[in-house]
């Protein structure tokens, strides 16, 4: 049997939930001119004012909202409420050296709870589930966005974050856990690392996967799945830090589509070059706006990934917001390493910082045991060569501490020579993605 978390907004009707949406625009359209100077100035540049916005079809004449907005307003200045207001802050990576930020009033903490509260239980997780909860917590959304979900759903959660494999098998087996949170990765190579262990995953309890924050697809489900056996229904699920973290669209067990929860983020897939809407079930760049929320809210904020809407019921749950399908990659060069975001351009910042390093590199990304590998392959600079074995180890070794330090990932630095790495005539080509196909 379906079960619904807000039956009433999960299962509006479309003319309804498009009133529902116009009215919240107009509201929030209203909120942000009144309450956040970048949006006053930016509507006041392109000639909106409030009253233009009547219905949701409106949206159209407002701008977009880039990531480059939250990096030029760093830390706090996209924000609409004084940082009194604000009970909680998060970070993901930003294209330089700075992070991200975003930030949560009370309000938005409790819609956010909501919103992953609709996830589980659009997942099939109720308040008799065990929620082994493997995303990383810190300023990562992961963790804390699962856990609020799960208390507000009722169920046990286990925030055990991530990592440490042997430590979560045992809590796995020991606490009995029904439900995993992690990233698509990690669960197969929990899965992998299992069967190493000598665990008979078939003798767990666990039954489904709530994975998400970084790409995967049907073929890497098939695997998680059989890994796992036992039924084990691996899910998807979908968010990003600056609309409010995990929670913003979710697949339920008929595995077609994620369902958006667009009473309250309203969603737009346009062509990344025209920056105009394209058709529905064209495939195009996802944009959104938050239609409620307080502390930082966007207006037609910019994605990157890439997907397409399916503007139907959900054949399988009844459901009748629209999906998303499943992402199949990004419009800009945003690597996603480990379910840490990275950007080459953050990598370049940081080896520019070391004098001894040169202006040429390549980043190799690859996938080894289920799990994603970065290494940096960097030219020392010509001036500073150093031909001693242990200077070149030690410079490795600062690189690399820098990288994890501004990036959040652990990366193999080599360091070569100067000419070593091949020129490109054209435009350079900086990343080598290998896990094409492992995916
Ligand atoms: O990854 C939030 C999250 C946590 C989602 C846990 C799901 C589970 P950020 O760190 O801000 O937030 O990264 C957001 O990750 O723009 C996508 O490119 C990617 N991403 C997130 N979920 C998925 C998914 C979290 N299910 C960025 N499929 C997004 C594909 C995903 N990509």
């Amino acid at each position: 049997m379906t079960d619904y978390w807000n039956k009433k907004a999960e299962l509006m009707p479309p003319k309804e939930l498009k009133e529902l949406q116009g009215r919240r625009l107009k509201d929030i359209v209203k909120y942000v001119y009144e309450n956040s100077r970048f949006y006053r100035k930016r509507f006041d540049e392109a000639g909106i004012k409030p009253s233009d916005i009547r219905s949701i079809d409106d949206i159209r004449k407002l701008p977009y909202t880039e990531k480059s907005d939250l990096r030029d307003n760093y830390p706090f200045g996209m924000f609409s409420k004084p940082l009194a207001d604000v009970v909680e802050i998060h970070a993901s990576s930003g294209t330089t050296g700075k992070p991200t930020v975003v930030g949560y009033s009370r309000n938005d903490v409790s819609l956010w709870s909501e919103v992953v509260a609709r996830s589980l239980v659009c997942a099939g997780v109720s308040s008799r589930d065990v929620v082994q909860n493997a995303y990383g917590y810190g300023l990562f959304t992961g963790g804390l966005g699962l856990h609020y979900g799960a208390l507000t759903i009722g169920a046990s959660v286990i925030p055990v974050s991530g990592g440490n494999t042997p430590r979560q098998l045992l809590i796995m087996q020991d606490f009995g856990s029904t439900v995993l949170a992690c990233t698509p990765s990690y669960a197969l190579h929990m899965a992998e690392e299992a069967a190493k262990l000598g665990y008979d995953l078939s003798k767990t309890k666990m039954r489904i996967g709530v994975h998400g924050a970084e790409p995967w697809t049907e073929k890497f489900r098939k695997k998680i799945e059989e890994a796992w056996g036992n039924n084990y229904s691996a899910l998807d699920i979908y968010g990003l830090s600056e609309i409010i973290g995990p929670g913003v669209a979710q697949e339920c067990p008929g595995k077609d589509g994620l369902h958006v929860w667009s009473d309250l983020f309203y969603a737009e897939v346009i062509d990344s070059d025209t920056r105009e809407p394209v058709s529905t079930g064209e495939e195009g760049e996802l944009v959104f706006t938050t239609l409620t929320k307080e502390a930082m809210p966007l207006i037609r904020y910019r994605t990157h990934d890439i997907t397409s809407l399916i503007n139907e019921t959900c054949p399988h749950c009844g459901r009748t917001m629209p999906r998303l399908t499943k992402f199949v990659g990004r419009s800009d060069d945003m690597l996603i390493i480990r379910g840490v975001n990275v950007y080459p351009s953050q990598i370049e910042y940081v080896l520019m910082k070391f004098p001894a390093v040169g202006n040429n590199y390549m980043i190799v990304v690859d996938r080894a045991e289920s799990l994603d590998t970065l290494g940096i392959r960097v030219e020392m600079n010509t001036r500073m060569m150093s031909d001693k074995m242990k200077d070149v180890l030690a410079l490795e070794k600062q690189v690399e501490y820098a990288i994890k330090e501004t990036c959040g990932v652990s990366a193999k630095v080599q360091l070569v020579e100067p000419g070593a790495i091949p020129r490109s005539e054209g435009k350079a080509k900086r990343v080598e993605d290998l896990r094409k196909g492992k995916m």
